[in-house]
């Protein structure tokens, strides 16, 4: 059953990462990420009304954006639908280049468990006694280098020195992001940026009066090293009259051996085809459920092959794991 609203009398955000939930298990996770993640979620919302925080999503709440199990969005109706949160849309919450009506995410927005800000639709507040607005820019939508207030809204809000923070989905230019695509830069009267769609977590950058973050997400994808040694937090911002205080808030999880398989193929490549079908028979002692073993098991070994040879194992492979291409994880 779906709760009815508190009115919180709030002192400050929580801002959370990339969730990426899905009905399936991604890559090489061998727990029960579906149920993980909706747990994950949850502690943050609850953490979130415990401490007087408005929940804040950075994007990409979902890993798909359609066809998402019927039970998983019910789930999320319920823990979602008594607290206000806030939010924009990330890449892969939206099939087409902006989110419309076939996406889940829109569902959630249609039941009021999650409002999204923008430029023209900032959330407006106070927060421990001090004004406090929030805008954001979606996926492909632009970062303004000024934000002001339309028009038609009073433009005194600013002469009282709000707090101003941004939330984006965006592909920023900083150390340790390889596919960045423009640099920090300030922006006229935003105090803060937050970044989400990077799945790591970087350094905090300061471009002139403007701090841009990026928390990282807070669901571990992808197996890799990097990922080794991140811990899935969120970001708690606590506003006061003239300052705000930024502390991590470590989310309950799991240590990495006990989420992910071991890895099981040596990165050496195969001499011979009959290795090459010994291989994929060992393949099957572990099946994922997304086949990232055989993805990453014929990315290593293909090149033994003719050319049409080797795209139709490329091509068969696709078709049986159903998920296409290995992508970009973020
Ligand atoms: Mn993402």
């Amino acid at each position: 059953m779906t709760k009815p609203k508190t009115k919180t009398e709030y002192v400050g955000l929580l801002v959370i990462g990339d969730p990426h939930i899905e009905g399936r298990q991604p890559g090489f996770r061998k727990d029960d990420f579906p149920n993980v993640i909706l747990r994950k979620v949850e502690w943050c919302l609850q953490y979130a009304q415990t401490n007087r925080l408005l929940p804040t999503f950075l994007g990409d709440t979902f890993d798909k954006p359609r066809d998402n199990p019927t039970w998983m969005l019910g789930r999320l109706i319920e823990m979602m639908s008594g607290v206000d949160s806030i939010g924009i849309y990330g890449n892969h919450d939206c099939a087409d280049p902006t989110l419309n009506d076939h996406d889940s995410l829109s569902i959630l927005i249609k039941a009021g468990c999650l409002r999204l800000v923008s430029e023209q639709s900032p959330w407006k507040g106070t927060m421990n006694g001090r004004k406090v607005l929030v805008g954001g820019s979606s996926y492909r939508q632009s970062i303004p280098e000024e934000f002001n207030l339309p028009a038609s809204q009073p433009k005194t809000l600013f002469d009282s020195d709000p707090f101003v923070v941004w939330i984006t989905h965006h592909d920023i230019d900083i150390a340790g992001y390889e596919n960045g695509r423009f640099k920090p830069y300030e922006i006229g009267n935003v105090d803060l940026l937050i970044n989400g769609h990077i799945h790591r977590r970087l350094e905090t950058v300061q471009a002139g009066s403007t701090t841009w973050m990026t928390p990282g997400n807070i669901s571990r994808r992808s197996r890799s090293e990097a990922n080794r040694n991140h811990k899935p937090t969120v970001l708690r911002i606590d506003v006061q009259s003239n300052q705000h205080t930024i502390t991590d808030v470590e989310v309950p999880h799991e240590p990495h051996n006990e989420v992910f398989h071991d890895s099981i193929i040596e990165p050496q490549v195969t001499q011979s085809s009959s290795n090459f079908v010994a291989g994929l028979a060992e393949l099957t002692a572990r099946r994922t459920e997304s086949g990232a073993g055989l993805h990453e098991f014929l990315a290593e070994n293909i090149s033994q092959f003719e050319p049409a040879v080797a795209r139709e194992i490329t091509s068969l492979a696709n078709e049986v794991t159903d998920t296409g291409e290995m992508k970009n994880g973020e």
